[in-house]
């Protein structure tokens, strides 16, 4: 949580008329001035785009080939940002009467970015001009390919360039160090919409209205931070999405959807987009994004729609087998940055099954397809670990790799997995010896009497939600559990949990009553996202709960305490200290296997038995070592089924010596 100045957040209120509640929020936001308050509430206006280096020789170059009838190529990417742009300046070239054709390279065999095989058969094709979308900035040697044959280039871009820039007749691209923009962190889709603004001589409110949408999308898909422009263009691409916008995105919306969110286009549309590219068929996206017929829409919306399942099948098939290979093996899970590799696992989903495991252990994640000639993956991070920077540390391993510090891809010679997997945690160890966890941000916390409809409606002027734009979340402490009952055919929870007299109702999604691991009269701490809906006509406040605790649990004392049994089971060496620390006593080992003896049959958490134990935190490593310890003996058995976890007493015949048990015997060899 951010540090609050109260009187600094009663005086923007006042001033602008707010209320007092989103006065503090957008304190704590780090909303401070004058001007950073009015470029929230007005919204920005889009800068001038011929400010960006070359967007007049771009332009000058683009229009020429309009008027002379010279066949242009809009060369794309396969991704949501790319194919979007893809789609604005395609139509918006056609609608101009341009002789155009665009051209996606294929995510397997060709890869991102231009290729001289492309140029080539783009040469052969009778194109003059190629203008690259969302890519290009790197394309030194396939730009002076494309010379060669006696075409010319207009590269635009929003990747970063490298030491050198390509030979094009324009570059433009707002990380060029020559480029003054006002506003850097543009997508693909943005730097295009730019683009056509300084087409149509600055009217950016007609280019908005018609291309708007396509905009917003890529901006969206391609996670850039939702502030700045890229806030003007989302916020302009949800005002043409809420009239009904184009056939494409309503086919793919389908009839049955609520209201139109930047949230909602980034969990329906746009990994539906993504799944064309994905599953080898790009020109699906494009199509249907220019296509201005309903028909043919919805034909072609059911074609992504099957791309999308069959992504979906082969995804969770191979999440299921990394996430069964990350449990079997202790120096899988408990390693910093996890490695995990399988044979022939598909190209086009291991990026978002490493988004699923980060997502799972709050770490650094790769996920590696083997085949006979070599290994691909791709990798994501949590905040404040490069993973970029790891990955340009095993350099000498790969032969090619690239991202962000957030997200990165490499290739490598089958043989050399396992001395990357150990490169990259070395590099780890070195450079984070405690690693960065992945936590909930709370904005505030909130007394459960101030809950109210009016409290969501509120914070509307902080939407859209997105990259650097958090839904705010809230925490509502302290309070007790009065009830649980199962909802939606038992796949969801409605808790009653009350404070101060106070009565709340709560959401808790895709948790069984099996798996929930507290019970009535348990006091605990909430962190939940408001919402406000109509129900029967009345306005009503949802709260939907992201996460629980046990009331007063420490979490910085939790990840200290993890990061230590993490490092026993590593097999590391531990100091006496850092053992004693992580070694129950045999009361502590008896209070726990009669707590497990009580909680037979309902769902556990490691935090939940942490909290019935009165421990806040900095018992938790040894409360994991101890359940590995009844487990090694054969008292118990720790199931797993997604992230819920069973704990069942085991029938035992005579005396078990749990001091006996392998994790116990490392300790105790720690501590001497
Ligand atoms: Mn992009």
């Amino acid at each position: 949580m951010a540090a609050l100045d109260k009187a600094r957040a009663a005086r923007l209120s006042e001033e602008y008329g707010l209320p007092a509640f989103l006065g503090m929020l957008l304190d704590i936001r780090g909303f401070h001035t004058k001007e950073d308050l009015e470029s929230l509430l007005q919204g920005g206006a889009l800068a001038d785009p011929y400010r960006m280096k070359d967007m007049d020789k771009a332009v000058e170059r683009i229009r020429r080939a309009i008027e002379d009838f010279e066949k242009i190529a809009v060369y794309g990417d396969y991704d949501a940002d790319g194919v979007t742009a893809t789609s604005m300046l395609f139509s918006y070239l056609q609608a101009m009467g341009a002789d155009v054709l665009y051209y996606i390279p294929q995510r397997e065999g060709e890869g991102y970015g231009m290729n001289r095989g492309a140029v080539e058969t783009l040469h052969q094709r009778g194109v003059s001009l190629i203008v690259t979308v969302d890519n290009g900035i790197s394309s030194i040697e396939e730009v002076e390919l494309a010379r060669e044959l006696g075409m010319d280039v207009v590269i635009t871009d929003h990747h970063r360039p490298h030491d050198r820039l390509p030979a094009a007749f324009a570059v433009v691209d707002a990380h060029r160090p020559d480029d003054h923009s006002p506003f850097r962190e543009l997508s693909g889709a943005g730097v295009v919409l730019k683009l056509l603004v300084a087409l149509e001589d600055g009217d950016a409110g007609q280019v908005a209205s018609e291309y708007g949408d396509l905009a917003a999308l890529g901006t969206i898909g391609d996670v850039v931070p939702i502030c700045g422009e890229n806030r003007t263009i989302v916020q302009a691409g949800l005002r043409v999405l809420e009239k009904g916008g184009r056939p494409g995105i309503a086919a793919l919306l389908g009839e049955s959807h609520g209201a139109v969110t930047a949230t909602s286009l980034a969990f329906s549309v746009i990994p539906c987009i993504n799944a064309t590219g994905r599953m080898g068929a790009p020109e699906r996206a494009v199509e249907l994004l220019t296509c201005e017929e309903e028909d043919a829409a919805r034909r072609i919306a059911e074609e992504i729609l099957d791309d999308n399942r069959r992504r979906r099948e082969i995804e969770s098939g191979i999440s299921a087998q990394a996430m069964a290979a990350i449990e079997a093996d202790p120096q899988l899970r408990y390693a910093r940055v996890v490695v995990v590799s399988g044979q022939g696992w598909h190209h086009g989903v291991v990026g978002i099954v490493a988004a699923r495991v980060t997502e799972r252990y709050g770490k650094p994640c790769f996920v590696i397809s083997q085949d006979q000639n070599e290994a691909r993956g791709s990798g994501r991070s949590v905040e404040g670990f490069s993973l970029f920077e790891a990955v340009s540390h095993c350099a000498d391993l790969l032969t090619r790799f690239g991202g962000h510090p957030m997200a990165a891809g490499a290739t490598m010679p089958v043989e050399n997995v396992d001395a990357f997997r150990e490169k990259i945690n070395e590099y780890a160890r070195i450079k984070h010896p405690a690693m960065p966890a992945q936590f909930l941000r709370l904005d505030c916390k909130l007394r459960p009497a101030v809950l109210s409809p009016e409290l969501p409606k509120a914070l509307s002027p902080l939407e859209p939600f997105g990259s650097g734009s958090p839904q705010p979340v809230f925490g509502l402490y302290g309070v007790e559990l009065r009830e649980i009952v199962p909802v939606g055919g038992g796949q969801h929870l409605r808790l009653t949990l009350s404070r101060d007299g106070v009565s709340l109702r709560c959401m808790r999604f895709r948790v069984k009553p099996e798996e929930f691991p507290y019970s009535p009269g348990e006091k605990l701490d909430l962190a939940v996202t408001l919402e406000a809906r109509v129900f029967r006509g009345e306005e009503q406040l949802s709260i939907l709960i992201k996460d629980i605790k046990p009331m007063g649990l420490d979490t910085g004392a939790c990840i200290e305490s993890y990061r230590l049994y993490e490092k026993l089971r590593r097999g590391e060496p531990l100091s006496q200290g850092e053992a004693s620390a992580l070694t129950p006593d045999r009361p502590w080992l008896a209070a726990l296997y009669r707590l497990l003896g009580a909680r037979q049959g309902r769902g556990a958490s490691p935090l939940a038995l942490l909290g019935a134990l009165g421990d806040e935190g900095p018992g938790l490593g040894r409360l994991l070592a101890s359940l590995d310890m009844l487990e090694e003996r054969g008292l118990i058995t720790c199931g797993r089924s997604g992230e819920a976890m069973h704990i069942a007493l085991m029938p035992t015949q005579g005396k078990v010596d749990i001091f006996a048990s392998p994790v116990y015997r490392q300790l105790a060899g720690a501590a001497t």
